[in-house]
């Protein structure tokens, strides 16, 4: 493995200059040739329908692709080939990410808000969601749980799964076994962004849907973003990032710990960010020899070892230093490793998902704890929320008024919309008020 340059700084040594630069993200790309090549992706399949996105994913997947719509047969024939083991798993992640999504249903409210008058807040299901599963150099069947189980549990009516097919023009058994488990009606053998494009326009073989939900690359991050603002209608989860970690330990914690829930970030990517903040000087050094020693043994040791470029193992002054500087950097995973530290979460709000504790792996979240994985990365934990089952809902609202319900408003009502001069306003309550009945 090449020499691993993550360096041991102490936070209060830093210029502010580069404070700032040890918590930037890094440069992601949004470049002028990266839209344009989506927004041609966007339009041809907008026009070519099915044949355009076979074309596509012939030429960007080099998959031997001849079919959109995974088969029933097809689909049952690589649930048979999995094995029991991998089966149990699956089970025991689709009952737990299931508990925890089942119990946040949202609920409808009516409330008397004058007398006569009563407001309603109602949640309602989206009737077709898309489902995008990435694929690249590692396939996600946990990301196909993540969506499927509060798509399957909010009720959605047309639950269509997305994921790009291998070489073969295969997908992964596991993938297939989630979309079972999750009554995905309809496989979609694509990905990239001609995926977002026939989700969001529909093609012969899909109906459009209402939103689309999932992580991907730049290509499907940018392809999302284009659809959601143009006139095919759809909606989009959240803008999604490259993985991050951010843990805070003191002495208490174990390095060796430490040092695999880094890494487990760190080999998502080479664009993935894991920092470690810590008010020890020792456990940082000990933490940066396990990481020299633990990534060497990784299959993924190159990704890993690129993204531990733009790592940090910060020296902060104090634990609560730390705290500060978590809020101030808003990661997507925030680990802590010290004890007593669920007194620490009323000062940790701004995360994507919090693990609390020596013995809460951040990889525990990312699979079968029954948390959502899919999170608000780039430092979108200050204003988006994390992946839950009132994403698959929308909420809309009614109101109902009696005649002295109406009258007992009157005056406010139009004396506002006097105020605004929208006379039209006005005259629909006074004709109601002033005639005599
Ligand atoms: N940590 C990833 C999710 C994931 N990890 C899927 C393993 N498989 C993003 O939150
Ligand atoms: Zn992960």
């Amino acid at each position: 493995m090449s020499a691993l340059t993550i360096a041991v700084e102490r936070w209060n040594e830093l210029s502010a200059e580069q404070q700032s630069a040890r918590l930037a993200r890094p440069e992601q790309s949004r470049s002028a040739q990266l839209k344009q090549s989506v927004s041609d992706i966007l339009a041809q399949v907008r026009e070519g329908g099915d044949d355009a996105v076979l074309k596509l994913t012939r030429q960007f997947d080099d998959a031997n692709a001849s079919q959109l719509l995974m088969t029933a047969q097809q689909r049952q024939a690589l649930i048979a080939a999995l094995t029991p083991k991998v089966k149990a798993a699956i089970d025991t992640a689709y009952a737990t990410i299931r508990r925890f999504h089942q119990q946040q249903r949202p609920r409808d409210l009516k409330v008397e808000t004058a007398p006569g008058v009563v407001c309603e807040s109602r949640y309602v299901a989206l009737q077709s969601v898309g489902l995008y599963i990435p694929g690249g150099t590692a396939t996600l069947p946990s990301t196909a749980l993540m969506l499927g189980v509060p798509a399957q549990i909010a009720g959605c009516q047309r639950k269509v799964l997305v994921t790009p097919p291998a070489k073969d023009g295969s997908i992964p058994a596991a993938i297939a076994y989630v979309a079972e488990l999750c009554e995905i009606d309809d496989i979609l053998l694509c990905g990239g962004a001609q995926a977002i494009a026939a989700l969001a326009y529909g093609t012969e073989s899909v109906e459009p849907v209402d939103k689309i939900f999932g992580p991907g690359n730049a290509f499907v991050t940018e392809a999302k973003q284009q659809v959601s603002q143009d006139q095919s209608g759809v909606a989009i989860d959240m803008p999604a990032g490259p993985s991050e970690l951010l843990v805070i330990a003191d002495d208490s914690a174990s390095p060796a710990f430490v040092a695999a829930d880094l890494l487990s970030q760190a080999e998502h990517g080479a664009d993935s960010q894991v920092i470690l903040l810590t008010p020890s000087e020792s456990l940082a050094a000990q933490v940066r020899e396990q990481l020299l020693q633990q990534c060497a043994q990784l299959s993924r040791q190159h990704i890993a070892a690129q993204a531990l470029t733009n790592s940090r193992l910060l020296v902060t002054d104090s634990l609560q230093q730390a705290l500060t500087l978590s809020e101030r950097y808003a990661p997507e995973h925030l680990s802590l490793q010290f004890n007593d530290a669920r007194e620490a979460l009323p000062q940790l709000t701004r995360a994507g998902s919090v693990f609390v504790g020596h013995y809460t792996p951040e990889s525990g979240g990312d699979y079968a704890t029954g948390t959502n994985h899919v999170l608000p990365t780039y430092g979108y934990a200050r204003n988006y929320s994390s992946l839950g089952l009132t994403d698959f809902y929308r909420r809309y609202t009614v109101q109902e008024a009696s005649r002295e319900g109406l009258q007992g408003l009157a005056d406010a009502i139009t004396t506002l919309a006097e105020l605004e001069g929208l006379d039209a306003h006005a005259r629909a309550v006074t004709i109601r008020t002033e005639v005599n009945s």
